[in-house]
């Protein structure tokens, strides 16, 4: 039994076995975060992903803990019995003592326990706490701000369970508590000033005074050193979440961030250096025909051309079949998710189609969240109008096929110019007429309750880029999130993804970013920035990124105008490919899939609990740092028939003969073939913390 449960790591990457004397029968995981089983952003997305993974490597033994809502209940959570003794005692005792917590699987992959507090209904203690907090760690947290006051419920009630989980056990177990970002941290600081025995790890997603200082106008990185922290955070009003973050950060056994970025940022505004980085992985879907993801892409890049045809009605002047889908999506930050530099390379990217006489068009959408009131007519009109031309069509089909049958059923072959009668070319003309429209296709889809404010839009009109028939760039605003059900455009995001063909996410402040990752993982390529965890990571790891379809914009060493001009010019070389080309290139993209998979990823998350347990339990664990770095310099060779030299890239000629095709084709099949024999990236992975041999 003891080997269990870690035989289920092993198994999954060929990583070694565990040491005979590893031992974790005892030991149990909780993970602790605002956003289990509630969809904020980002981190709902890393624990989601790992759950299956985690639950694989702790069994029964793992346990996330969240806030209980009840819209997210009903609709993720089975509520059952708590199955394992100690913790029934536990959520009973609690339960008797005026809290409300619950006990359920999360229906996601890997169906975890979770563990989750109804905060409001111990809202009662709320001034209890605060006292206890500012008389124990000196922090004060003032009425107004409700979010922090749900960080007060939230950390006290965790700290109970885990102070009572711990007094419940009748041996004392190896505890785990990771604890993911400010909004769980007190959690963290009061069970070490309660001084529980448990091991305790905080990781954070992104720093909260990072990210009020990038959304304003400062040069962020350039003057990292030099903040006054408290002065900032207290400028903008959050110095009591400062308060907690940094706390968290400094009590924990092992403080870690998504990405190394991040972790510098960590460094001077928390004043910890993270011990570990633990990047965020997906949960990697294989496929089992190899060119699966490329059907895809075809699949949902013919609904995104039906939508086009609609929205673009009376101006379906571009070849639709030499159109290219460009996207942005997240969190409407104008400036930190770089809309305003990717708006800037458009605008620029479209002067250059046209000087050099392009037949590419691009179409570029934009799908950010922002304060609207519903679709608008225009845009609703489009998908109508479009519906009619397409019921015209078959209805004069069925009337040209019936007419087809008559005449074959009486031995003639049809004379073709009779078929169409004159009620058929009215009924066409009349749809035809129908497509007639005044206003150019619109840019945004709804209807915005801050239109002449909105920065998108507002840049939109700076730049000019309107739609209009000379532009062979035009832009789609759509701001709300996909959703399959919607009227106008029925997809959800995945399948959105997959059918564009470039994802652009040219972000200031990303400490991780998802949004890049998950187009790799579909095999979609994308720009990213070397401001961007996810961009300095595939970065460190791949010799030749741009070949793999990952483009690394430099936000890091460059001027904003330089930034868009590098923007530009990696726009324009893609529009330049061919077709081949950029099948040929998704592949490679798709290839890279298994670097950003948990069961390569998830190694880091195992090694901070491992660094964790030996910090909090000397005497049973020991951490070897070394091992961990092993796993550090792993990178994917330059694809083979990428030629050395750039000047030699075929990238920038787009006109080649047949025979430059095959020979293309020739290279490409080499490559994969050398592929098989290539390192594989799950290589073995020795355990870093063994049991202490027992005197
Ligand atoms: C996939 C499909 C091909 C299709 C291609 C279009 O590879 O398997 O049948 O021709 O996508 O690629 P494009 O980059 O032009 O959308
Ligand atoms: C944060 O969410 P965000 O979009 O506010 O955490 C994410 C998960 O770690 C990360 O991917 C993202 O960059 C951060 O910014």
């Amino acid at each position: 039994m003891p080997l269990a449960r870690s035989l289920s790591v092993t198994s999954l990457s060929g990583l070694e076995e565990w040491d005979e004397e590893f031992d974790l029968e005892d030991a149990v995981l909780f993970e602790i975060a605002w956003e289990v089983a509630n969809k904020v952003g980002g981190i709902y997305t890393v624990i989601q992903t790992k759950a299956r993974l985690t639950a694989e490597e702790w069994g029964e033994n793992y346990f996330l803990v969240g806030p209980y809502v009840e819209s997210n209940v009903r609709t993720q959570v089975e509520l059952i019995e708590p199955t394992n003794p100690v913790l029934k005692r536990t959520i009973d005792q609690m339960n008797a003592s005026g809290c409300k917590i619950y006990f359920g699987r999360w229906l996601i992959e890997g169906s975890p326990y979770v563990v989750l507090i109804d905060v409001g209904f111990t809202a009662w203690s709320l001034d209890r706490w605060k006292r206890e907090l500012w008389e124990h760690c000196g922090i004060g947290v003032p009425w107004f701000d409700r979010e922090a006051n749900d960080a007060v419920l939230f950390g006290f009630l965790t700290a109970w369970l885990l102070g009572e989980y711990a007094a419940q056990s009748e041996e004392s177990p190896h505890i785990v508590a990771h604890f993911h970002e400010w909004l769980a941290g007190l959690g963290l600081v009061l069970c070490r000033q309660r001084q529980l025995p448990i091991a305790t790890i905080f990781t954070t997603h992104a720093t909260l005074l990072g990210r009020y200082l990038c959304a304003g106008s400062v040069d962020f990185y350039n003057n990292l050193a030099q903040f006054n922290v408290d002065k900032e955070a207290g400028d903008r009003q959050i110095y009591h979440r400062y308060c907690l973050e940094r706390a968290a950060a400094h009590c924990t056994h092992v403080f870690t961030t998504v990405s190394q970025i991040t972790a510098i940022e960590a460094e001077h505004l928390l004043k910890r250096k993270p011990d570990i980085i633990t990047p965020n992985g997906l949960n990697v879907k294989k496929f089992s025909a190899m060119h699966e993801f490329q059907n895809l892409h075809a699949q949902s890049k013919s609904r995104i051309q039906e939508f086009v045809r609609g929205h673009f009605y009376g101006h379906l002047d571009f070849n639709l079949d030499k159109c290219l889908f460009l996207f942005i999506a997240g969190r409407y930050e104008f400036s930190n998710k770089g809309a305003d530099v990717f708006l800037e390379a458009l605008a620029r990217l479209n002067y250059l189609l046209r000087v050099n006489h392009s037949d590419v068009t691009v179409i570029a959408f934009f799908i950010m969240p922002a304060r609207t009131n519903n679709f608008n007519v225009e845009t609703l009109k489009g998908q109508a109008v479009r519906k009619q031309l397409w019921d015209t069509a078959q209805t004069v089909k069925e009337r040209f096929g019936k007419k087809l049958y008559e005449s074959l059923l009486v031995g003639q072959l049809p004379d073709v110019s009779k078929m169409l009668d004159k009620e058929d070319f009215t009924i066409m003309k009349r749809a035809i007429f129908a497509t007639q429209r005044q206003s150019q296709p619109p840019v945004c889809t709804h209807n915005m309750l801050e239109d002449s404010s909105d920065p998108i839009l507002s840049c939109v009109r700076r730049i000019g880029l309107f739609n209009s028939s000379s532009d062979r760039v035009k832009i789609i605003f759509h701001p709300e999130f996909l959703s399959s059900t919607s009227p106008l455009l029925p997809m959800d995001y995945e399948e959105f993804v997959r059918g564009c063909h470039l994802g652009v996410f040219p972000s200031y402040y990303e400490p991780w970013g998802y949004t890049p990752a998950e187009c790799t993982v579909m095999g979609i390529p994308s720009i990213s920035t070397n401001l961007s965890g996810f961009g300095c990571f595939m970065e460190e790891h791949i010799a030749d990124p741009s070949a793999y379809g990952i483009y690394i914009l430099d936000r890091r060493y460059k001027g904003v105008d330089e930034s868009c001009n590098q923007l530009t010019s990696f726009l324009f070389q893609f529009c330049k490919q061919s077709r081949r080309q950029r099948i040929i290139q998704r592949n490679r993209t798709e290839r890279l899939s298994d670097l950003l998979d948990w069961r390569y990823l998830g190694r880091f998350y195992i090694a901070a609990r491992h660094m964790a347990l030996a910090k909090a339990f000397p005497d049973t664990f020991i951490y070897e740092p070394e091992e961990t770095a092993s796993t550090a310099g792993f990178r994917y060779p330059r694809p083979a028939s990428v030629p050395p030299s750039p000047a030699l890239s075929r990238h920038s000629s787009p006109h080649h003969s047949e025979a430059e095709d095959n020979e293309e084709d020739e290279r490409y099949d080499e490559e994969l073939e050398a592929e098989k024999d290539r390192v594989n990236i799950r290589q073995p992975y020795t355990m870093p913390v063994k049991n202490k041999v027992s005197a």
